[in-house]
C-alpha cells in the first residue's frame, strides 16, 4: 500500500512553519497528544492512525506550528512516510509508560530518525507519555534510553494536559517560534 499523506494547511505556510515530527510504537498516545495540542476532545478509544497526518496547530500569533503524525506501522519505513515538503525542526519520540516495550523499540525509531537527510543534526526530546495511568508499569530505572543517549526527557499526559505546557516551552526555546 502506498502511503497516504494528509495535509490541511497551505503550502506557502507549511514552507514557513516550524516543523515536529512525532514517531513510536502504535497506541503509545501520539494522535491524543496532537488532540491535546489542538484543543480537542480526548478519545477513550483507539483508532489508529494509517499513514502520515498532518496537524497545523496554534501557539501564541506567530505561524502555525505543523506536526507530522505518523501511525506506529511506520516502523521500518519512516522515510517513506514523511512529506518531503520540509526537513523537521525537532523530532518527537514517544513512548508509553504503561508498556515497556514501546520502550524497547525507542532504539529502532532513533536509528530511522538519524538516517533521514539531516537527521543527526535535528534536536529530539524523549516523551514518556501516559503519566496519568495507574496502569504504569515503568519504574524509573527501567527509564534509560534518555541517558544513554544524552536526549532530554519528559513525562506528559495527552489525556490530562499534565506539562503538556513545558513540551509546548521546549517547542519554542527549540524552534525560536511562538
Ligand atoms: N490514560 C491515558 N491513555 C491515553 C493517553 N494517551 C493516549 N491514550 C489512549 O491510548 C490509546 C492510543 O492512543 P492514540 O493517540 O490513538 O495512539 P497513537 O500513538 O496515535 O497510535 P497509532 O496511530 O496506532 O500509532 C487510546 O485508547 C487513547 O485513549 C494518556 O495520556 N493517558
Ligand atoms: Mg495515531
Amino acid at each position: 500500500m502506498l502511503p497516504t499523506v494528509s495535509i490541511r494547511v497551505k503550502p506557502s505556510v507549511a514552507r514557513r512553519s516550524p516543523t515536529l515530527l512525532l514517531v513510536g510504537d502504535s497506541a503509545v498516545g501520539k494522535t491524543s497528544l496532537v488532540a491535546q495540542l489542538k484543543g480537542a476532545p480526548f478519545q477513550t478509544k483507539y483508532i489508529p492512525t494509517v499513514g502520515t497526518d498532518v496537524h497545523p496547530f496554534s501557539y501564541g500569533n506567530d505561524l502555525p506550528y505543523l506536526l507530522y503524525d505518523l501511525g506506529g506501522s511506520a516502523k521500518g519505513s519512516v522515510k517513506n512516510m514523511i512529506p518531503h515538503q520540509k526537513t523537521p525542526d525537532l523530532y518527537l519520540l514517544m513512548f508509553d509508560l504503561t508498556n515497556k516495550s514501546s520502550h524497547e523499540s525507542l532504539a529502532g525509531w532513533r536509528k530511522e530518525l538519524r538516517n533521514l537527510p539531516g537527521g543527526s543534526s535535528i534536536p529530539t526530546i524523549l516523551l514518556g507519555n501516559k503519566s496519568d495511568s495507574t496502569e504504569r508499569r515503568m519504574d524509573e530505572k527501567e527509564i534509560t534510553f534518555h541517558l544513554k543517549e544524552r536526549l532530554p526527557y519528559m513525562e506528559i499526559s495527552a489525556k490530562t494536559g499534565e506539562d503538556v505546557q513545558s513540551l509546548l516551552d521546549y517547542f519554542f526555546w527549540t524552534t525560536g517560534h511562538i
